[in-house]
């Protein structure tokens, strides 16, 4: 959308609501992060559909205080107690005319910069193609690949601005998906290091999944609510579904992951107490828009049937055991989390999982005689380690603050967890995964934000990143904690190991 049109939409409802500071405040110190319109851009889009269950008060506090474990930062000693109420007002105000994004928007963003038919059978470079990292820049909103056996860079290219969550891969590791936080998906050739297809898929994407059979790709959006599914290959538009009930009621979609085993992408809802299984499969196990299996339901609606699975509290992340059977669901202000039997679609036990629990970066190892997962807490200094077979805590290991990610490999006996937020954010805590204790703590660059380490396809080494504009990604020997290597890089916000992710290996994010 042109920036004049954006200001005109973002005017309108001032005039109309008599606050005439609000579009000052608004374009002086929100624009940059959440849009000039609103729409989004590192922080979320700032409109009434997007703020449903945010109570104004506590959209007040966060104006006020800041957002922990977000770039969110605290208006309090800048603006006025009077200057702040008027942008809360304001964030819910309905824009004068809510853009569109369906099928004609979507289709028209579409772009397919190279035939798929034409792509080289073989990588352009020498090195293994499974032991690539995807390195993630956010600083420059640029994307690194690197070769994870020499440490050298392969390419650097600029990436969608602010991108957000784990790119995801094509089963067969060639080609990589990025989702941006303003609903762009691009789709990266790594044999011939160049975009094959972009398309905008939302206002505001939550993340992305892509299916098990490479056949996929599923986009949950915050804006509008729907999930988008795309053909894999080229990005065109499959289908947009939107995120209803039978009441009318629409979602935001907390986040989409890929359940391979099931066929199905699982989606989290932040606004309706539901999950949903969407089948790819050719031959569905189950048909239409059905509450679970039990029901009889309507019958079979053609292909990607949805069924809908009640749960008790709305689920903002969650996590797969690793048969896929279970799903393990946090609630943003919950005190447990669920469990979910996906087999039986309903929720078999709770978790003590009290503050923020990141679930969506949780691992898990064998412990013992039986399989344990561990995440890390937003908002607690705490990693939570949970028996998978009794859903019972095993150990809450005290840390030095919040953590935001949590990485481990099946070749090494670590853990490796962040200290995200906190005076203590240049630390890295290392887990000794069989007496679940802290063996060492790492202040790799003191005063440096230290986050988000990932492995080598072996394990021998982890890669870590200091986490600033002129940041750096470090390389650990994993045995001796020594660091190797260090590639400076801008805000090296997240890198992703080409096997790992394929393989599911359970030390990593899915
Ligand atoms: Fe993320 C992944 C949610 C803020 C960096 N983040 C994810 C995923 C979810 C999520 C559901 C998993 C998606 C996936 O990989 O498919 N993130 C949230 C939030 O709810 C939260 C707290 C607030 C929000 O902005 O919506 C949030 N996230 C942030 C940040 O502020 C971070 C630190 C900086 C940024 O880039 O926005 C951030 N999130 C990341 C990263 C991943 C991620 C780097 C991928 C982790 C991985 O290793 O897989």
């Amino acid at each position: 959308m042109p920036e004049t049109a954006g200001a005109l939409l973002l005017a309108l409802p001032l005039l109309a609501g008599g606050v005439p500071p609000a579009l000052d405040l608004y374009t002086q110190h929100c624009s940059s992060c959440h849009g000039v319109d609103r729409l989004g851009g590192t922080g979320p889009a700032l409109l009434p559909e997007n703020l449903g269950r945010v109570p104004r008060d506590a959209a007040r506090a966060v104006i006020r205080d800041g957002r922990r474990a977000t770039q969110m930062p605290g208006f309090a000693g800048v603006l006025t107690d009077a200057e702040q109420a008027t942008l809360a007002e304001l964030v819910f105000t309905p824009l004068a005319e809510v853009p569109a994004w369906g099928e004609t928007e979507i289709r028209a963003s579409h772009v397919l910069v190279t035939d798929p038919a034409r792509l080289p059978d073989r990588p352009a470079w020498q090195a293994d193609p499974m032991n690539l990292f995807v390195v993630v820049e956010s600083g420059s909103h640029h994307v690194t690949i690197l070769d994870g056996d020499s440490f050298e860079p392969l390419h650097r290219f600029k990436s969608r601005f602010a991108l957000h969550g784990g790119p995801k891969f094509s089963p067969d590791g060639r080609f990589v998906y990025f989702a941006s936080r303003d609903g762009w998906i691009s789709k990266f050739d790594l044999y011939s290091l160049q975009l094959v297809a972009e398309v905008r898929a939302g206002i505001n994407t939550r993340n992305l999944a892509v299916s098990g059979d490479g056949r996929y790709v599923a986009v949950g959006n915050m804006l509008p609510h729907s999930m988008v599914l795309l053909d894999a290959g080229t990005l065109e538009l499959i289908r947009v579904v939107p995120v209803v009930d039978e009441s009318g009621r629409s979602s935001r979609v907390s986040a989409v992951y890929d359940a391979p085993p099931r066929q199905s992408f699982i989606l989290a809802l932040k606004d309706l107490r539901e999950v949903w299984e969407i089948s790819y499969a050719d031959d569905p196990p189950f048909h239409g828009r059905v509450h679970d299996y039990r029901d009889e339901g309507p019958p079979p609606a053609g292909p990607f049937p949805i069924r809908r699975i009640a749960v008790e509290d709305y689920l903002d992340d969650f996590f797969f055991d690793p048969e896929y059977e279970h799903l393990i669901g946090a609630a943003r202000d919950g005190k447990n989390g669920q469990v979910i039997n996906l087999l039986v679609g309903r929720r078999i036990a709770d978790v003590e999982l009290p503050g923020l629990p990141h679930l969506g970066s949780g691992i898990t190892w064998s412990w013992r005689d039986t399989e344990v997962l561990a995440t890390p807490n937003l908002q607690q200094p705490v990693v939570t380690i949970i028996d998978m077979h009794d859903w019972k805590t095993v150990k809450r290991i005290e840390t030095l603050g919040p953590g935001f990610f949590m990485r481990s490999h099946e070749a090494t006996p670590y853990a490796w967890v962040d200290v995200f937020s906190g005076p203590n954010k240049d630390s890295i805590h290392v887990i000794d995964k069989s007496t679940l204790e802290i063996v060492r703590t790492l202040r790799p660059e003191p005063g440096r934000t230290a986050a988000h380490v990932e492995f080598t396809r072996d394990g021998r080494y982890a890669l870590l990143s200091i986490w600033e504009d002129d940041g750096a990604v470090l390389v650990y020997d994993a045995r001796t904690l020594e660091v190797v290597k260090r590639l400076p890089m801008d805000k090296p916000s997240g890198k992703y190991n080409v096997w790992n992710k394929v393989s599911h290996s359970r030390g990593t994010s899915h």
